[in-house]
């Protein structure tokens, strides 16, 4: 009688909603394909920014070589996000609304605080302000990401996140 009750737990937790990634309620401002294992919609996992917002996130000033002075960006940390998709890789592929895209290690996420910003001094990014989100570097906890290597890797007007196995 083990299999049956493993088949159970199996059916439950796969039923449970806290394991489910949730629909999103509002527009769509970032949708993750590739390998995923929590997809809400079609395969792929979309988030709206209040499912953003419920992320752990961080928030930071630091100068950035497009901004003029310090600015204060925050949003979820991108582990996080990826954590909610269930992203099963080692490199993502950002794509950006402007054509725009760069690959990403996934060690950019695990091992660094990178942040999928949403607001700019406290303001919700519009497209006209980079957003709806930008992919932002801990330049303020280490000097030495401050270079091209990390610039091209700072992509903002983020429409996709592709996750490569
Ligand atoms: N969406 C988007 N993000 C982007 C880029 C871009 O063209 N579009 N350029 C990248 C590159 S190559 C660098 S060096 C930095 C700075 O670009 P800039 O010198 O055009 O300001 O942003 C990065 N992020
Ligand atoms: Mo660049």
């Amino acid at each position: 009688m083990k299999l049956p009750f493993v088949i159970l737990l199996t059916a439950l937790f796969a039923a449970s909603p806290a394991a489910a990634l949730d629909a999103p309620k509002g527009p769509v401002m970032l949708t993750i394909v590739g390998a995923v294992t929590e997809p809400n919609r079609d395969g792929s996992a979309v988030f709206d920014l209040a499912m953003l917002d419920a992320l752990n996130g961080r928030r930071a000033s630091m100068d950035t070589p497009w901004t003029p002075g310090e600015v204060e960006f925050s949003g979820p940390l991108l582990r996080e996000v990826l954590k909610a998709a269930g992203a099963e890789g080692r490199r993502l592929l950002f794509r950006a609304l402007n054509g725009y895209s760069a690959e990403v290690p996934i060690s950019d996420a695990l091992s660094l605080d990178t942040i999928l910003a949403t607001r700019l001094d406290g303001r919700v990014m519009t497209v006209r302000s980079r957003g709806p989100s930008m992919l932002v570097y801990p330049f303020d906890q280490d000097g030495a990401l401050f270079n091209e290597k990390y610039f091209a890797r700072s992509v903002w007007q983020i429409r996709q996140i592709e996750v490569i196995r």
